[in-house]
Parts: C-alpha cells; sequence; structure tokens
C-alpha cells in the first residue's frame, strides 16, 4: 500500500516536472513563496493587463498609490482612492497586498516641503500620517515599506525632511529617527510585517554594510522590524552576474541570520534600447539569466520570502521615462504581454522550488 502510494507521488512529480507549472503563481504557491509587482490601478480597465496580473502573481504593491502624492492632497485631507482600488484588485484575485512606502525624502507633495515646518510639526504629521494609512489599510496591507531609501552610498543616514531637513527632532542621531518610525508602524497596525527598503544595498558593498549593523543593532534593542527589502534594479549589460548572485545570496544570507525576512521588491533588469525600441537578442538572454541568478539567491534562503519586480510588462516601466528611452525593456513580459526569455527562467527557477541545486 505504501509502496503504491509512494508510486503515485513520484507520478505526480514526473507529470509536474514534464508538464511544468503554468504560471508564475502556481509555481510560487507550491514553492511556498510570494511572487509579486507592481501595479498602477489606471490601467485596470486595460484587459491583457490585469489578466496577465491575475494569472500570474499572488501578490501586487501599488507603485506610486499608496504614496504621500496620491493619499494626501494637503495637510488635512486624505485620498485613499487610488489605494483602495489596487486593495478591491487584489482581494477579488486573493493576492496580498504589499503596501509602498510611509517615509521616504523623495516625491513629497508640495504643501509638506515648502511649507516650511518645524520639527515638532513635522513630527506630528509624520506619525499621524503613518497612524492613519497603517489603520486605514489594516488587515489587507500585510506589509509595509515602512521607510524608503534611508541611507546614502557611503552608508550614512540620508540628509532628508524627516532626518535633518529640519527632521522630526532626531536630527544628527543617526539612525534614531528611522527606529522612532518603526515604533510608530508598530503601534498603529501591530499585525503588519515592517520593512526598511533600499536601494543599490542588494550585494556587498559600504550600503549594505551599514544596514546590516542598523538591523543588527536593531534586533538588538528591540525595534519592531520584520525584513528588509532589496529593490534589485540591475543592469545586466556589463554586469559580472557570477559575482554578483554570489553577493546577493550572502547579503540576504546574513540578513536572515539576524532573523528578519529578505523580500525583494523592485526587481528589473533594464537593457540597452535602440532609438527604433530594438533590442539586442543576447542582451535578453543575459537579462534572462540575471533573472534566474536572483530568484535562485532567494530561493536557496527559507529567510527570502518574496520576489516581486517593478511592474510586470514592458509597456509601462519607470525605466523608459527615467532615461529618455534610451534604456528599457526590462520586465518578463514584452510590449504586447508575450513571456519573455526572463520570464521563462522565473518559471523554471520558481517550479525547481527551493531546493538548493548550487551555492547561490
Ligand atoms: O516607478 C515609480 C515612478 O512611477 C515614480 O514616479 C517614482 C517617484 O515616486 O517612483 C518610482 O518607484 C521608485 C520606488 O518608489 C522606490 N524605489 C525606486 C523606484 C524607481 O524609481
Amino acid at each position: 500500500m505504501f509502496k503504491h502510494f509512494s508510486r503515485s507521488l513520484s507520478l505526480v512529480a514526473i507529470i509536474t516536472v514534464v508538464c511544468g507549472a503554468q504560471s508564475l503563481r502556481q509555481a510560487a504557491d507550491d514553492a511556498g513563496l510570494l511572487v509579486g509587482t507592481a501595479v498602477r490601478p489606471h490601467l485596470f480597465s486595460e484587459s491583457a493587463y490585469t489578466q496577465t496580473l491575475a494569472h500570474q502573481y499572488n501578490m501586487v504593491e501599488p507603485e506610486d498609490a499608496m504614496k504621500w502624492p496620491a493619499l494626501r492632497p494637503n495637510n488635512s485631507t486624505y485620498d485613499f482612492r487610488q489605494g483602495d482600488e489596487v486593495v478591491r484588485f487584489a482581494q477579488a484575485h486573493r493576492m496580498k497586498i504589499r503596501g509602498h512606502c510611509l517615509v521616504w525624502d523623495h516625491d513629497n507633495p508640495d504643501w509638506l516641503t515648502k511649507d516650511h515646518f518645524t520639527a515638532r510639526q513635522l513630527s506630528r504629521i509624520l506619525h499621524e500620517h503613518i497612524t492613519r494609512v497603517m489603520t486605514h489599510y489594516h488587515g489587507e496591507v500585510f506589509a509595509w515599506d515602512v521607510i524608503n531609501e534611508a541611507t546614502d552610498e557611503n552608508g550614512k543616514v540620508r540628509d532628508s525632511i524627516w532626518y535633518n531637513q529640519p527632521g522630526i527632532g532626531l536630527s544628527e542621531k543617526g539612525t534614531a529617527y528611522i527606529e522612532q518610525v518603526f515604533r510608530w508602524a508598530h503601534t498603529a497596525d501591530p499585525h503588519a510585517l515592517l520593512f526598511y527598503n533600499e536601494a543599490e544595498g542588494e550585494g556587498l558593498n559600504r550600503k549594505s554594510d551599514a544596514i546590516y549593523s542598523m538591523m543588527k543593532s536593531f534586533k538588538r534593542h528591540g525595534v519592531p522590524i520584520d525584513g528588509v527589502g532589496l529593490q534589485m534594479h540591475v543592469p545586466a549589460i556589463d554586469a559580472d552576474i557570477d559575482s554578483i548572485a554570489a553577493e546577493v545570496f550572502a547579503n540576504i544570507a546574513r540578513l536572515t541570520a539576524l532573523g528578519l525576512q529578505v523580500h525583494i521588491t523592485e526587481l528589473d533588469v533594464p537593457l540597452t534600447v535602440e532609438p527604433d525600441g530594438a533590442v539586442r537578442p543576447s542582451d535578453l538572454a543575459r537579462q534572462a539569466e540575471m533573472y534566474r541568478r536572483i530568484v535562485r539567491a532567494c530561493l536557496n534562503n527559507a529567510g527570502c520570502t518574496a520576489i516581486q519586480t517593478w511592474g510586470f510588462t514592458d509597456k509601462y516601466s519607470w525605466i523608459g521615462s527615467h532615461s529618455h528611452h534610451t534604456r528599457g525593456a526590462a520586465l518578463p513580459f514584452d510590449q504586447t504581454y508575450q513571456p519573455k526569455a526572463a520570464y521563462r527562467a522565473l518559471l523554471e527557477e520558481l517550479s525547481a522550488g527551493r531546493s538548493p541545486r548550487s551555492d547561490h
């Protein structure tokens, strides 16, 4: 009987390997991992957009819809309409929602940056914002990027309206203001997972060393933090993919050894785009390899619990408009929603699951 049972189990395994998972979502579900993408709610009227999204992903994050400019038309008003649209879509399709982002020195509304608030006023404004937004999305957003990009390339706390210009009253006290916003966030929603999200600190460098030290100190002092978001905007051209993958693996390993989760939060791999929109086939192959190795680095560490790309179709990505359209084609689906080599690499790695197949 047992023999019979194990034979049918191996039959299931063989069928799965031969047929393969039908979507990133199915493969990620089987691997016990979240696979997500940033979304723009005004595109929910486009059926190819929503169909691909619902079929392929089990998690979404609003690209801009929960940022200050969307939520805060002025100091006394909150506008949750765009964020709520993301929540409705996700709930209708049984997807998890990551929230992004409560504190950032970028992309803040003019009323906030130009009104010359005092530190005491800013402290009240930020505390109220965190409390109100997290309360509104309580039970809906399971994880928040509480603070985004607070460290500079030398590993120093970045100058910002929230830190020292004029700050919330903890100016020149290093990471104390970061600690404060995590404490406010935890009080606002004790059930949400709280993340520190950062760019260009994915491998091993001064910035990631500083983040690691900050995390170690936060854990030692009981600061309520659950994880680190590694953004992962990684160019593939002229990159040493082996050493990037090895460094990302090592960084994930040291962070998770502190008892933190890691989410890959904004993965995209921009390529050079010719004026006629063409991309070299060899670049697409390198891009696929980069996707494969980053996903493998995550899968090989049980503490890496989510992989998310910054958009999913090359039709809509921040890269084009930020590079005068000289770079782009960074995502797993092309402009017509056809899967690229990068998609197949993602699917193959997710389907292979967590069992380590190499060191990194
Ligand atoms: O992709 C986002 C773009 O639409 C916004 O205009 C921009 C400013 O809010 O932010 C972009 O997303 C950024 C993210 O919020 C934080 N990490 C870097 C991302 C790309 O710039």
